[in-house]
Formats: C-alpha cells, sequence, structure tokens
C-alpha cells in the first residue's frame, strides 16, 4: 500500500517546515508513503525549502494557475506515481497531519473511497458569525445537490483511496472541494467523516478573501452543480411554475375575451402577452432540462473512457484483468 501525500504550495516557506514536520514517518497498514510538493508558481523559496528537508517529488507550475488545477494535475501526478491512497493537506499548516493515520483508517478498513476532515467550523473561535452562518448554509445547499451528508464542504484536508481518486474530474476554477465531493458522491463512493481541531491560524487564508466573494463563488457552484448534476431538479420546477402562472391570465382572456358574452368591449390583450410570454418561458426551462439531461448522460459516458484513459496510462495493474473480465 502506497500513500501519497500531496501538498499545494503558493508561497509557504514560513510553514511547510511545520507542515512536514508533522507528517508521520510511518503508518500502520502502509508500506510506503511518499511526499508530492506541487509548487504552484511560488516566488519565494518554498522548492529549496521542501528539497531541504527531504521531498523527493516535485510538480512544478512556473506560474500561478490555482488552487483547483493544482489539485487536478496532483492527482494525476500522485496516481502515476502509484498511490492507493492519496492525502491532501495544506501548505500553511492549518491541519493536523498527525491525524493522517486516522483520516485513511476508513479507506485501509474498506469502509469509504473518501474522506473529509471536519474543521467543526461552528466551534472555531477566529470565525468570524457571518463566515460561521455562511459556511453553514452553503454546506446544507451542497448536501442537497449531492445527496450528502458532508458538515464541512470545504475542507482541504482529504484522503482518496485509488478508486476514487481516478473518478474525480473537477472542471470549475475554485471550487474542486465541492465539485469533487459532488461527484464522488453520485459515483456511488462512501464518504466518511473525520473531526479535526485545526492547528492555530498562521496567516490568513488568501482563497477567500472576504464573505462575499466566498458566497458569490460558492452560488455560483451551487448552481452549476445543480445544471451539472440534477438539471431536472432544478428547470423542471422553473418551467412547472411559469407554466402556472402563465396560464391564469391567459384562461382569463380566453373565457373574457372570447366567450359570446363580450363580443365588443374592452379586451384583454395584456393577459394574452403576458400569458404567452410565460408559457414560452415555461416551455424553454423545459427543453434546457432535457438538453441538460441528456449532455449529462454524455458526461457520465465520457468520464468512464476518460477513467480507463488514466487506468492505461498509469499503468494500472488491475486493468488488463478486468478488460477480460468485463468484455
Ligand atoms: N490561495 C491560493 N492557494 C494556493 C494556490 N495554489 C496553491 N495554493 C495552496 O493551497 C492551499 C490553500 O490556500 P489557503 O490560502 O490556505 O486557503 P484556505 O483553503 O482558505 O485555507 C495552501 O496550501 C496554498 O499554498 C493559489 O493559486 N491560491
Ligand atoms: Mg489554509
Amino acid at each position: 500500500m502506497k500513500l501519497v501525500i500531496m501538498i499545494p504550495c503558493l508561497n509557504e516557506e514560513a510553514t511547510l517546515p511545520l507542515v512536514l514536520k508533522t507528517i508521520p514517518k510511518k503508518i500502520k497498514g502502509i508500506d510506503k508513503i511518499e511526499l508530492l510538493v506541487i509548487d504552484d508558481g511560488s516566488s519565494d523559496r518554498t522548492q529549496a525549502v521542501a528539497k531541504a528537508l527531504g521531498v523527493k517529488n516535485f510538480l512544478i507550475h512556473t506560474a500561478n494557475q490555482g488552487l483547483s488545477r493544482s489539485f487536478r494535475h496532483g492527482l494525476n501526478r500522485a496516481l502515476a506515481m502509484g498511490a492507493d491512497i492519496i492525502v491532501l493537506t495544506e501548505g500553511d499548516n492549518q491541519y493536523p497531519q498527525e491525524r493522517i493515520p486516522d483520516l485513511i483508517k476508513p479507506i485501509l478498513n474498506g469502509k469509504a473511497d473518501v474522506v473529509i476532515a471536519d474543521r467543526q467550523t461552528q466551534t472555531i473561535a477566529h470565525f468570524t458569525r457571518r463566515k460561521k452562518f455562511f459556511q453553514k448554509l452553503g454546506t446544507k445547499v451542497l448536501n442537497l445537490a449531492a445527496g450528502t451528508n458532508v458538515p464541512d464542504a470545504i475542507s482541504g484536508f482529504r484522503a482518496y483511496s485509488r478508486a476514487a481518486a481516478l473518478q474525480l474530474n473537477p472542471i470549475a476554477d475554485y471550487s474542486w472541494a465541492t465539485e469533487t465531493t459532488i461527484q464522488a458522491a453520485r459515483k456511488g463512493h462512501a464518504i466518511a467523516i473525520l473531526p479535526i481541531k485545526t492547528n492555530p491560524k498562521t496567516r490568513e487564508s488568501r482563497q477567500f478573501k472576504s464573505s462575499w466573494q466566498h458566497i458569490r463563488r460558492s452560488s455560483v457552484t451551487i448552481v452549476r452543480a445543480f445544471i451539472m448534476y440534477r438539471p431536472y431538479a432544478l428547470f423542471f420546477p422553473v418551467s412547472a411554475i411559469l407554466l402556472v402562472i402563465g396560464l391564469v391570465p391567459l384562461v382569463n382572456f380566453l373565457i373574457i375575451d372570447l366567450s359570446a358574452r363580450h363580443p365588443v368591449g374592452p379586451h384583454h390583450l395584456q393577459g394574452l402577452i403576458i400569458g404567452s410570454i410565460l408559457i414560452v418561458g415555461s416551455f424553454i426551462s423545459f427543453t434546457l432540462g432535457v438538453i441538460a439531461d441528456l449532455i449529462r448522460i454524455n458526461r457520465m459516458l465520457l468520464e468512464d473512457q476518460l477513467e480507463l484513459i488514466k487506468k492505461s496510462s498509469f499503468g494500472d495493474k488491475q486493468l488488463r484483468s478486468r478488460l477480460v473480465k468485463e468484455p
């Protein structure tokens, strides 16, 4: 069993030594632990510091590409390194690396494919009330979209089994955490939760500069999650509501204006126009739902192919036997 611990870093020379120091050297059930530092265009001595402390594997972005891409590239590199389990932590020493053995336990025991550390955000002293509120709200809506029960949707301390990692394809620029949670759940991987206590803050979060930015980004992520994974849950209710609201003035027009009782007199053309617009809107929404659903199905097929391509290019041992077994 090989464990690859990946640490995305953007200028983390000051805190990376603390992270590396607290990573366990030996874990029961694991034969080999390898570290992978993802240097996302750092302008400081992150790489030199990591090298001096014994890190051998680097994935280097010569310019900053953002955490989402760092995560995606890192995941592929870890798979290519032959990881059976992949752990993700941060370079700012926010997470307690000493808990990695507990984090990977559900995967080692075959109980889960994804383990997400729960920061228990409601108890973190330096989080403002507003931050806590939106954290809670965002997590609730995400769970609704994903059909999960994850208490901390954006936690950056996670473990993935190889099987789960092969199936994750986050596409958005900043929402890899929520996206991969949804993808793992939708692909039928059990998700386990590990409650943790975060380390004292070493610096401000650079990902979330303000609550409003966080809300804006989370809203886009969640709407996109619905469109991508449960389009009918979004478009069909909208279509039904528009249909009902549109029918009222239209029926009213038909009864009043087309009935023989009022052959002349005031007409209700406004009703006809408004009703027609709403019903056309309802039809468009319904059609969008159908198209989005077809695209969702296509994406599933594409992802299956992508998984096979990844397996063959990462030299997965099981691939040949699986292909023989499943013609
Ligand atoms: N903010 C940010 N972090 C990055 C980037 N690329 C890699 N990282 C690393 O991703 C981790 C998360 O960033 P951080 O600022 O701690 O945000 P947090 O998730 O809110 O704690 C850190 O280890 C960073 O060094 C990037 O483009 N922006
Ligand atoms: Mg952090």
